[in-house]
């Protein structure tokens, strides 16, 4: 193990996914570093792995039954490097400071191969929406909200969402912020498309990820065209990856939440995908009740005995994993190549543990990383930020148009980074290499700050 990777686990001992995620760039950014040592010098990998600044806060809030309830809150403003920190909220009940730093720090690499200007953060709480009314959620993002908004502003940093942020918490946390700020700007993206959200934004990340792996097919001719794909998770990701398969003619025969997963062999299509939709978005219920429509589905609970997910263990060409972080381990990554899979574009963030990325690399898959696959979310809310900027809003084409290119972009990035430092067709490479670049000049460029 590195020196600086030994003074950071030794600095903050708990920080597990933290420190799993810096160490996947810091191995394979070592032959920038051999190449440029002046990048060593300015002490670049000790700046780059410290937040700029993190804020933590008690979050009050009285239920239902009348009862006080306190949650954690935090915003880490990891890098400003290139711009305003830009990231998600997540709310759910395994959020904490390590969680959050793996999640700020992959953001600003991720950002900065969106060829759009955002520095990275990410910020969220312990609370679980799940199971809570509409007013609870409203009085907990207003708490929330309260005490954060003086953190943010629409060049300083701006959240947005991710698991257990959708549409009506950035809903409740926007309109704290105006009253408290007696302000209307781009504070947060991921809005309504009535007040000041973009067309597309909702789909951005799942289709991005699909996006992302055509792009790889068709570095070998090929394209999802027909390919049976799993897909896990069955929010707002999941649902927009399983979108785009369809439309380009591939088949997804899987879905999944935390408590279990179905298999549909014959194909979810649009109408069962419209069932989902409304069964996860509105219904806010659970996806066993797809079986209760489609009988001809098998549903299966989620069974932590096991030391592998059975969703990964079905014959399939493509796999999105779309659910959370370190949902396919060693076991999983051998039964999806051991089933004929050939290509992960991960709609998640670090959702493949080292060893299972290792196992991708080894059988020469066509393996897109979480940085660099799921960019479109964060890229799409780039551009809902330009929008605000001019008061004016793009049509469903342009945006989906500016989509692609930006998709396109990022995987030609990683394409010549990864050749240019001697590891061809390695796209996690080639992500870490291309964003660390890009990052730490700008950072150069600004002296000791
Ligand atoms: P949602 O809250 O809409 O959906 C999350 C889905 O993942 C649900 O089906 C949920 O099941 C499942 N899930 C969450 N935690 C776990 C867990 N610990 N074990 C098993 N299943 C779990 O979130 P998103 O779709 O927005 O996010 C999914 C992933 O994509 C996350 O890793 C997120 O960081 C990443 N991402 C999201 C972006 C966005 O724009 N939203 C952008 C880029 C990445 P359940 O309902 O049971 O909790
Ligand atoms: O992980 C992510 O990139 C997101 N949750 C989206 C962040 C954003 O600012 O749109």
């Amino acid at each position: 193990m590195s020196d600086i990777m030994k003074s950071i686990i030794d600095r903050d001992p708990g920080e597990k996914e933290f420190h799993q995620a810096v160490e996947e760039v810091i191995e394979t950014i070592k032959p920038v570093l051999d190449r440029n040592p002046e990048y060593r010098q300015a002490a670049v990998l000790e700046r780059i792995t410290e937040p700029e600044r993190v804020i933590m806060f008690r979050v009050p809030w009285m239920d239902d039954q009348g009862q006080v309830q306190v949650n954690r809150g935090f915003r880490i403003e990891m890098n400003s490097a290139i711009g305003p920190y830009k990231g998600g909220l997540r709310f759910h009940p395994s959020v904490n400071l390590s969680i959050l730093k793996f999640l700020a720090f992959e953001q600003v690499f991720k950002n900065a191969l969106t060829t759009l200007s955002m520095g990275g953060g990410k910020g969220g709480s312990d609370f679980d929406p799940k199971g809570k009314s509409d007013n609870e959620v409203m009085r907990f993002c207003q708490s929330f909200m309260a005490e954060l908004f003086r953190h943010i502003g629409p060049d300083t940093d701006i959240p947005a969402g991710d698991i257990g942020v959708g549409a009506r918490e950035i809903g409740y946390l926007f309109g704290m912020y105006k009253k408290l700020s007696n302000e209307f700007t781009g504070v947060l993206t991921g809005k309504s498309l009535g007040w000041g959200g973009s067309l597309i934004r909702p789909e951005a990340t799942g289709y991005g990820a699909v996006y992302f792996a055509e792009e790889m097919l068709a570095t070998q001719n090929d394209s999802l065209e027909g390919k049976t794909c799993l897909v896990s998770g069955s929010g707002n990701v999941a649902q927009f990856t399983v979108e785009k398969i369809i439309e380009l003619g591939g088949k997804v025969v899987t879905l999944s939440d935390s408590s279990g997963y179905i298999y549909d062999e014959e194909g979810i299509d649009r109408s069962k995908l419209d069932f989902v939709k409304r069964l996860k978005n509105i219904k806010r219920g659970r996806i066993s009740e797809y079986i209760d429509k489609y009988s001809e589905a098998v549903y299966t609970d989620a069974d932590t005995t096991l030391d592998f997910n059975p969703l990964w263990n079905h014959k399939a060409d493509c796999a999105f994993p779309s659910a959370t972080q370190n949902e396919i381990n060693k076991k999983d990554a051998q039964n999806l190549v051991k089933n004929g899979v050939r290509v992960i574009s991960e709609g998640a963030n670090m959702p493949s543990t080292p060893d299972a990325i290792d196992v991708f690399l080894n059988n020469k898959l066509l393996y897109a990383p979480g940085k660099a696959a799921n960019a479109g979310g964060v890229a799409v809310s780039g551009l809902e930020m330009a929008q605000n900027s001019m008061r004016l809003s793009w049509p469903r084409e342009e945006v989906d148009s500016r989509l692609r290119i930006i998709m396109k972009s990022i995987h030609q990035s990683c394409l010549d980074a990864a050749t240019e430092y001697g590891v061809p067709g390695n796209y996690m490479a080639g992500a870490n290499i291309a964003g660390f670049v890009k990052v730490i000049n700008a950072m150069l460029d600004q002296g000791l700050v």
